[in-house]
């Protein structure tokens, strides 16, 4: 009775622990539903080191229950001892021959895999972007276009599209999981790489280097939409007049107050590039506030009297004056008036 008990009550744990486990990865930030080219060669790569791991296990395992079987000592041996041997040539080659073996079938697919991903062949035809890792936020600058944004990334399905990515400030990482691989973003070069979605939606991208208190913030996502609606994203972008006049009075008094309280020195809205915060252009149709929460009003004037509290160690903090209730409501009513396209995470399937 009592051993059943503990049975039942193990299994319970198991499932409880199994389900807090499976809550782990979200839903498009996951390595393992590969949706794009990158991250599907890698995870077959993944697939043949597991299987090539699980076949050493079972053969290990095998030879080890054999030998525990048949060579335990039986009843009468007590004082038998069996042959002794030192050194066997046959066993040493083998035993040193399988491994190399194993090493050169996970290394070739691997060092094809690695050159096919930096190939940029082709880089000149494509879509290229420069992404610029920041503390603690994404820059993308789209060169051919004469677009800035920043955050939420918007890429066209089954097509290639070149990034060069670099650093203004430390080493960041720039990782879409379900997409593609890691890339490095360094203040002193440029690495190339290219990226394919296969599946319009709204990817989740983290920033895969320790950079500083808010590293684990630094979040960002790429929008993957059809190839019409990507082009209506440009037009729309392109479009945009940083001078056209809020809809409300009180929007107006945020956009008066946005000007006169240093943040257009930091935030450029329209395709001028800023420095030193993210671009504001298409502000109202980001997916998260600064990158990781919900963009709501309530949010959003948090955000403006206090950003330290959401992400310590921003630059934003402390370079502006101080904001009232009042004015952090205009302002908030400001930007969440730049919406500018129809074409945003939502319409690309976001959940
Ligand atoms: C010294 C430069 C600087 C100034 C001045 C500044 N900001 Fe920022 N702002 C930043 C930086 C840097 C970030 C990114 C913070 C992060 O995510 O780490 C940011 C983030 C933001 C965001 C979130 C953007 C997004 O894409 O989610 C908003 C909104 C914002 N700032 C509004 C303002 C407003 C309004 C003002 C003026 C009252 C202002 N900022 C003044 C640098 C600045
Ligand atoms: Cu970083």
């Amino acid at each position: 009775m009592n051993r059943w008990m503990g049975k039942i009550k193990a299994l319970i744990l198991l499932g409880f622990v199994s389900l807090v486990l499976a809550a782990c990865g979200k839903e498009n930030l996951t390595a393992l539903d590969p949706k794009g080219y990158g991250a599907e060669v890698s995870m077959d790569i993944m697939i043949l080191s597991i299987i090539i791991m699980i076949a050493v296990f079972v053969i290990v395992m095998l030879v080890y229950t054999v030998a525990i079987i048949r060579f335990r000592r039986k009843k009468g041996q007590e004082n038998y001892i069996p042959k002794q041997v030192e050194g066997n040539h046959k066993l040493e080659i083998v035993w040193t021959a399988i491994p190399i073996v194993l090493v050169i079938i996970l290394a070739v697919p691997t060092i094809f895999t690695v050159f096919d991903l930096a190939d940029d062949a082709d880089a000149s035809e494509s879509i290229s972007i420069d992404v610029t890792g920041n503390q603690y936020w994404w820059h993308f600058n789209y060169s051919n276009e004469e677009i800035q944004t920043s955050q939420d990334m918007y890429i066209p399905v089954n097509e290639k599209v070149y990034l060069n990515i670099d650093s203004a400030d430390v080493i960041h990482s720039f990782w879409v999981p379900t997409i593609s691989g890691k890339m490095d973003a360094n203040p002193e070069n440029t690495n190339t790489m290219y990226i394919e979605a296969y599946e319009e939606g709204v990817y989740w991208g983290k920033c895969a280097e320790l950079c500083g208190p808010s590293h684990s913030l630094m979040d960002f996502k790429i929008v993957v939409v059809s190839q019409e609606e990507y082009d209506q994203w440009v037009e729309d972008m392109k479009s945009v007049d940083p001078e056209a006049e809020p809809e409300t009075a009180s929007a107006q008094e945020g956009k008066d107050l946005f000007e006169a309280n240093s943040c257009i020195g930091c935030h450029a809205i329209g395709s001028s590039p800023s420095a030193v915060g993210p671009n504001l252009t298409n502000f109202a149709n980001r997916t998260t506030l600064a990158g990781v929460e919900d963009l709501t009003y309530e949010n959003l004037v948090d955000w403006l009297m206090n950003p330290e509290a959401l992400k310590p160690g921003n630059k934003m903090t402390g370079n502006y004056p101080e904001l009232s209730e009042d004015e952090a409501s205009s302002i908030a009513e400001y930007l969440l008036g730049l919406d500018h396209s129809e074409i945003n995470p939502e319409s690309a399937g976001n959940e």
